[in-house]
C-alpha cells in the first residue's frame, strides 16, 4: 500500500471513576489517535502513553516527537507499505515502544481493510469471544472498594483484579477474600515493592489469587525470580516484559509463570505476536493487559486477544467502564458469560465517530507523503 498521509491527534478524555495505582490517582487521560490513510481508506491506531512517565518512561510528549521527527518521516522515505515493513525498519530506533505501536496499528488496521477481513484473522485468531475482566483501582475506604466490586460482579464480570501497593495489600485481599469467597481475584502491584519485602508478600498466598501482577520494578527479572522460588501463587510480568527477548529471559530465569501482553509495551502487535508464540510453545499462558485505552485500541487488543494462548481472563472491560461517550459506534459491551465480542468487520471492526474524536482533541497535526 502506498501511505498517502498520517494524522496524529492528541486527545484529553475523562473516565467515569477515577483510577488509583500504586503511582497515583487520576481522573482522566491524555493519549494519541494515529490514522493511516491510503486510497480512501482510513488505518486507526492507538497510542497508550500517558502525560507522565510512571508506567514507562514515555509520554504523550515523548511519543509526538518521535512519531514526528523519526517515524513517520521513515515510513515516507522508505515508502513503507505495510505493517510488518514499519516494524523491522523501527527497530533500529531505540525504545519509545508505545509510539512504535500506535503507528504499527494504524498500518495493521489499513492492512486489514485492504483486504476486507478482520485484523483477527490476520493474526490468526481462533477466538470469537473474549473472556473480560476489570480492574479496580485503589479506593478511599476498603468499603468502597468492596461496594464497587459488588457492583461489578453484578454487571457479569467473571474476573476481578485489585491494584495494591503498601498498605493497601493484604488487608484489601482479606476483605475482598471474606466478602466473594469465590471470585476469580488477581492483584497488581505496579512494581511498588522491593526485594525486602518478600517476607510481606507471602502474606498474599493465603487468599487464593489467580496471580500477582509486578510485584518488583521493571527491570527486577531476578528479584521476581528469588521472589518466585518462595511463593505459591503464580508471579505475572507486565512492566518487565518488553519483547520476546525479555519473555524468554523471564521463563530461563523462574521469574514469572505468566504474562501480560500489552501491545503498547512491547513495541506493536509483530512483537506482541511474538511474545504469544514463545509462550505458546514454552506452555506459559497469556492474557491481554489494557491501558485504560479508548474503543480504538481495545478494539486492536480484542483482536489480539483472539489468538490460542490468552488462556486468562483479560484486563478487557466494556466502553461504560471507563467513559461515559467512548470514540466508537458501536461501544463495546459484556455479554453473556462475563465475554466481549471480537468485532467482525474489517480491520479493527468499530467505527471511530470523528465528531467525538474532535471533541476530545487538544492538538493534531497532519503529515502528507510524497504522492506517487
Ligand atoms: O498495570 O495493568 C496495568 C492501567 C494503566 C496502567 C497500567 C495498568 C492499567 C490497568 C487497566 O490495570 C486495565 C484496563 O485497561 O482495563
Ligand atoms: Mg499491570
Amino acid at each position: 500500500m502506498h501511505i498517502e498521509r498520517i494524522e496524529l491527534a492528541l486527545l484529553k478524555l475523562d473516565y467515569v471513576h477515577f483510577f488509583e495505582t500504586s503511582f497515583g490517582r487520576e481522573y482522566g487521560r491524555t493519549f494519541i489517535i494515529t490514522k493511516a490513510l491510503s486510497e480512501g481508506l482510513c488505518g486507526y491506531g492507538e497510542v497508550v502513553a500517558s502525560a507522565a512517565p510512571l508506567y514507562s518512561s514515555e509520554t504523550t510528549e515523548t511519543a509526538w516527537t518521535i512519531l514526528k521527527n523519526f517515524l513517520i518521516p521513515m515510513v515516507f522515505e522508505k515508502k513503507i507499505g505495510g505493517p510488518e515493513e514499519f516494524y523491522r525498519a523501527a527497530k533500529k530506533f531505540r525504545g519509545h515502544a508505545m509510539a512504535k505501536a500506535g503507528l504499527e496499528l494504524a498500518l495493521w488496521d489499513l492492512q486489514a481493510k485492504a483486504a476486507g477481513v478482520p485484523l483477527s484473522k490476520l493474526y490468526g485468531g481462533t477466538k470469537t469471544m473474549i473472556p473480560a475482566g476489570v480492574s479496580c483501582g485503589i479506593e478511599d475506604s476498603i468499603a468502597e472498594l468492596l461496594e464497587r466490586i459488588a457492583a461489578f460482579i453484578d454487571e457479569g464480570y467473571p474476573r476481578v483484579k485489585i491494584k495494591i501497593k503498601p498498605g493497601w495489600d493484604v488487608e484489601a485481599c482479606a476483605a475482598v477474600r471474606k466478602r466473594f469467597p469465590n471470585l476469580v481475584l488477581q492483584v497488581d502491584a505496579n512494581g511498588a515493592y522491593g526485594i525486602d519485602d518478600i517476607s510481606h508478600l507471602k502474606k498474599l498466598d493465603g487468599y487464593g489469587l489467580l496471580m500477582i501482577e509486578q510485584p518488583f520494578p521493571p527491570y527486577d527479572l531476578w528479584d521476581h525470580s528469588r521472589l518466585q522460588k518462595e511463593m505459591r501463587t503464580p508471579l505475572c510480568l507486565d512492566e518487565s516484559v518488553l519483547s520476546e527477548t525479555t519473555a524468554r529471559q523471564a521463563f530461563e530465569m523462574g521469574s514469572c509463570r505468566i504474562i501480560n501482553i500489552k501491545v503498547g509495551r512491547v513495541g506493536g502487535m509483530t512483537e506482541a505476536k511474538k511474545i504469544h508464540d514463545f509462550c505458546q510453545s514454552h506452555d506459559i499462558p497469556v492474557w491481554c493487559g489494557g491501558m485504560l485505552e479508548s474503543g480504538i485500541g481495545r478494539a486492536h487488543n480484542l483482536h489480539l486477544a483472539a489468538l490460542p494462548n490468552f488462556k486468562l481472563p483479560n484486563d478487557l472491560s466494556a466502553s461504560n467502564r471507563y467513559w461515559k461517550e467512548d470514540l466508537i459506534d458501536p461501544e463495546i459491551v459484556l455479554e453473556k458469560g462475563g465475554q466481549i465480542r471480537v468485532p467482525g468487520g474489517p480491520g479493527i471492526g468499530v467505527n471511530p465517530v470523528e465528531e467525538r474524536i474532535r471533541r476530545a482533541t487538544l492538538q493534531n497535526e497532519v503529515f502528507q507523503g510524497n504522492s506517487g
